[in-house]
């Protein structure tokens, strides 16, 4: 338990246990005489509503790196930044308020991910290798691996880090178009759901085979999101068709696969993020910057300060404590 003396008499106290804890320690110091104090400890009061919410988030980080990211922003580094935007919003200079609003929307890209790991699906036709990639990076055997085709059914998820960040890998069921097994098609449309909120999708083939094949061919759902085609088994004699740009490897001898880690961690994270840098990590932050963006877009200087203001001014209550 923490004691905290925030005032002349008062006390701001801390304790693991959940909720019912904190509720019976406060009924018991109300039985004892401590009357309640106003529900916003001063502590929180002196802060900004970004340096808050970071110090709420801070605990739900998954990796040391974005732990560090978001510990500057408790330090205030989001802060400093939105309140010099404020103050370039004053000077009634509209450019350069533009700029900096594009700046740190940029940030949200990754910031986005201090919370939320990035999602790669590995995704290819059936025996492609898919699940044998996975267990390949992860460096254990998470999945299982056979000869036979249409070995994995359900999705299979697994926790990996990537140049700091967290990852979520997703593998699945192998897709081929000619499947009539109702159970192998329910395992598809799952990959396919999936590919629709990854960040990136692996789309990995058999070396081995044709590429004249048509389920080796890249799917449109794969085409028109992020991806990056990779093809597998190159310990072995890859066929000549497949196109020269598409990175070789092995998941069975891990050939190439250290690079093809560097090459997804270039795709999701890109350049590193300079040290002490203000970074955008929450929805509603971006949207108020967004909004503040359109209106400056219309030249409303006051309605671009307004949209701000819920990021800047510091607020009468807590944090939600809802994610
Ligand atoms: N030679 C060689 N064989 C591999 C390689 N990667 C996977 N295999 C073999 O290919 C077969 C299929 O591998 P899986 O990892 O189960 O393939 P998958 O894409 O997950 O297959 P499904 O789940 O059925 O779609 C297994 O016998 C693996 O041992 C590789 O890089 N080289
Ligand atoms: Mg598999």
């Amino acid at each position: 338990m923490v004691l905290s003396r925030v005032a002349q008499e008062t006390y701001e106290l801390h304790c693991h246990g959940g909720a019912a804890v904190g509720q019976w320690l406060s009924r018991t110091l109300e039985a004892l005489g401590c009357p309640r104090a106003e529900p916003l400890p001063v502590w929180h009061r002196r802060h900004s509503p970004t340096v808050e919410r970071a110090w709420h988030d801070l605990p739900r980080t998954a990796t040391p790196l974005s732990a560090g990211i978001l510990l500057e922003q408790a330090r205030g580094a989001l802060h400093r930044s939105l309140a010099q935007l404020v103050e370039i919003l004053s000077t009634g200079e509209t450019q350069p308020a533009q700029q900096r609003i594009e700046e740190l929307l940029s940030t949200f890209t990754v910031g986005r991910h201090l919370l939320e790991p990035f999602r790669v699906l590995l995704a290819g036709p059936t025996n492609a290798g898919k699940s044998s990639l996975l267990n390949r990076l992860l460096g254990y055997r998470r999945a299982v691996t056979h000869t036979q085709s249409g070995t994995t059914r359900d999705i299979l998820t697994a926790d990996a880090v990537c140049r700091g960040f967290a990852v979520t890998l997703i593998d699945g069921a192998g897709i081929r178009t000619d499947s009539s097994d109702p159970l192998e098609r329910a395992g598809m449309e799952r990959v396919r759901a999936e590919s629709d909120r990854a960040d990136l999708t692996v789309w990995l083939v058999d070396g081995t085979t044709d590429p004249g094949g048509a389920a080796q061919l890249l799917p449109n759902w794969v085409r028109q999101r992020p991806h990056l085609a990779v093809v597998n088994k190159a310990d072995l004699p890859v066929h000549l068709g497949w196109p020269c740009d598409w990175p070789r490897i092995s998941a069975r001898d891990g050939r190439g696969v250290d690079s093809l880690w560097d090459r997804i961690g270039e795709l999701l994270v890109g350049d590193a993020r300079p040290s002490g840098a203000a970074v955008v990590w929450r929805e509603e932050q971006a949207t108020a910057l967004r909004k503040a963006a359109d209106a400056l877009g219309c030249h409303d200087i006051r309605r671009a300060a307004k949209c701000l203001e819920p990021l800047v001014t510091a607020r009468a209550q807590l944090p939600n404590t809802s994610p």
